[in-house]
């Protein structure tokens, strides 16, 4: 598939994944959406990619939102297809990816586009980057996940006071909360998230996968984390990266998974 919107390489096991739309500040419109699937699904059954990283083309964006012009024409019905659409990609192929997912956040990540980067398993920002959820704004609320992955991230009272306000905080301010993971300088943005995945790869990928899905059971509530976690210690016991990870542990050697 060519992709309009969208710029996707792969890199020494990694994906990355740039939003390209930037005399629009990288606004997700529908045909955006449409290509992320596409190469979201590729990270997924490409065995030769290890995790992925999302950034916006340019200097000034990572990404403003939902494209607020396509809003327009929506009726009902599309808007409710839209939002599920966009939980479908956000909390399917990226929260529940298997493969570590990070946001590269290098500019305004605004509405849809801070949803998308709390969906990412982690996120990294570089000091000029704005973050808000300007959805009441518009008459909107934030409706791809924002209301409970904020609040998961930050805690009730200042996701509330973020969403209500609909006020842009700085990546610094987002750091000090817990919204971002790290805050760099812009032109090491990209570096440092590379260095944390190869960091992840260097662990089990099985064990990995399994971590990544117990956190995220504890999102849901459909089945307990604890569950989860039991379930996953033990079926991790009867694979061949546990046996190896211990033997290296009592030999003092590094693993080699
Ligand atoms: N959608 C469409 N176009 C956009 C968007 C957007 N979200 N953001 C910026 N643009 C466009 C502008 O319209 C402008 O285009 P043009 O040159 O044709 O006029 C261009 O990008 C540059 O923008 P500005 O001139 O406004 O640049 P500034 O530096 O003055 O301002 C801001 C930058 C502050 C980022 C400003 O552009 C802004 O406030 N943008 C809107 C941010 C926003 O409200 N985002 C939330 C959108 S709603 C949303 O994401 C809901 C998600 C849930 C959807 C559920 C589905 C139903």
């Amino acid at each position: 598939m060519e992709f309009q919107n969208l710029l996707y390489r792969v890199e020494n096991n990694i994906a990355f994944i740039t939003i390209n739309r930037i005399p629009a500040l990288n606004a997700l419109n529908q045909q955006t959406l449409d290509e992320l699937e596409v190469v979201l699904i590729a990270v997924k059954e490409n065995a030769l990619v290890k995790g992925a990283i999302i950034t916006g083309a340019g200097e000034k964006a990572f990404i403003a939102g939902a494209d607020i012009k396509e809003f327009i024409a929506l009726e009902h019905a599309d808007a409710k297809d839209l939002s599920e659409r966009g939980h479908y990609i956000f909390t399917e192929l990226i929260q529940n990816s298997k493969k570590t997912i990070i946001a590269a956040i290098n500019g305004f990540a605004l509405g849809g586009g801070l949803e998308l980067a709390m969906a990412c398993h982690m996120r990294f920002a570089s000091e000029n980057a704005k973050l808000g959820l300007p959805e009441v704004s518009l008459g909107l609320l934030p409706g791809y996940g924002g209301t409970q992955r904020l609040t998961q991230l930050v805690g009730r009272g200042r996701a509330l006071q973020m969403i209500l306000t609909a006020d842009m905080i700085t990546a610094e301010e987002g750091s000090r909360i817990g919204l971002i993971n790290e805050v760099v300088p812009a032109d090491e943005l990209l570096d440092r998230s590379v260095s944390v995945l190869q960091r992840i790869f260097s662990r089990s990928s099985t064990a990995v996968a399994a971590a990544i899905d117990a956190v995220n059971a504890f999102d849901f509530g459909k089945r307990t984390g604890y569950e989860v976690e039991i379930a996953h210690f033990s079926d991790l016991f009867l694979t061949a990266d546990f046996k190896e990870g211990v033997d290296a542990f009592l030999k003092k050697r590094k693993p080699n998974f």
